[in-house]
């Protein structure tokens, strides 16, 4: 099979701005800070850049204080990419931010143009198929326009639901290879991962489900010893970086780069 829904050249991030305190939260467990979300957030490039990337590292966005979450703006294939339209308000101007990026290594750029509204927070692409799940923040009119955009570079889309009190998709699940799937027992109680192997997070730790398969790594978040030895005992090879002050802002490992191989060189 395939291998390029994890093996990538490139990645892009962006450094969290000063104003990321403000940044969106569920549940407010206090500021994230500062300094320690840049020290972590340079850890994450760092592991990115030690598995091979060329990383873009964009300049902190002292506007959007979310900005660092990256992922959530754009979907980036092999074919082309595409420029989501988040569903939180104060989002929105982050995915015209990206455009242009997006714009020095695709010929293609297409976007999400509404009314409906989709973060990439919310989608899984596997090597067969591109998994989104419904959100508070993703409805059916984006999926809709997501799928037809899609279409022309032969990719199949397949809607689920993200848990509810989720905040995305892949806060519960993440692409571990070709057929493998890490994924919080609540989400995968779901029935949607038939046909996959699937690996549960260790019991009280759901935060690890967010992680990355970059090439021969899983970028994890540290602090989850239980799920880590399970990726471990199956094979894999484990990079844990510093998630705390992200975690403030239900943010976590996918959602700080876009991961692409892109069709042009920069
Ligand atoms: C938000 O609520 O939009 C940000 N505070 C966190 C975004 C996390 N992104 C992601 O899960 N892909």
């Amino acid at each position: 099979m395939s291998d390029r829904s994890y093996r990538f050249t490139h990645a892009i991030t962006r450094l969290p701005a000063t104003s990321a305190v403000a940044g969106i939260r569920a549940v407010d467990t206090g500021a994230p800070d500062i300094t320690l979300i840049r020290k972590h957030h340079a850890d994450y490039v760092a592991a990115l850049k030690a598995e091979g990337a060329t990383v873009i590292e964009l300049p902190a966005l002292e506007a959007y204080p979310d900005a660092q979450f990256v992922e959530d703006t754009a979907l980036c294939l092999r074919e082309g990419a595409v420029v989501m339209r988040p569903g939180a308000p104060t989002r929105l101007g982050e995915a015209a931010e990206m455009a242009p990026v997006l714009h020095r290594f695709y010929d293609e750029v297409l976007t999400i143009d509404g009314p409906g509204t989709i973060e990439a927070g919310d989608v899984l692409t596997t090597e067969t198929e591109i998994l989104v799940g419904t959100s508070a923040r993703t409805n059916h009119a984006g999926i809709a326009e997501l799928t037809e955009r899609v279409s022309r570079w032969g990719y199949k889309v397949r809607e689920l639901a993200t848990p509810p009190g989720v905040l995305h998709f892949k806060t519960d699940c993440s692409l571990l290879d070709a057929e493998t799937i890490l994924s919080t027992p609540r989400l995968d109680a779901a029935g949607g991962f038939k046909g996959y192997k699937v690996i549960h997070t260790a019991p009280g730790e759901e935060a690890a489900a967010n992680a990355i398969r970059f090439n021969d790594a899983v970028i994890v978040p540290e602090g989850f010893p239980g799920t880590t030895e399970r990726l471990i005992k199956a094979g894999y090879k484990v990079i844990p970086v510093g998630n705390s002050e992200c975690a403030k802002l239900d943010g976590g490992m996918s959602c700080l780069s876009l991961r692409f191989t892109p069709p042009k060189k920069d």
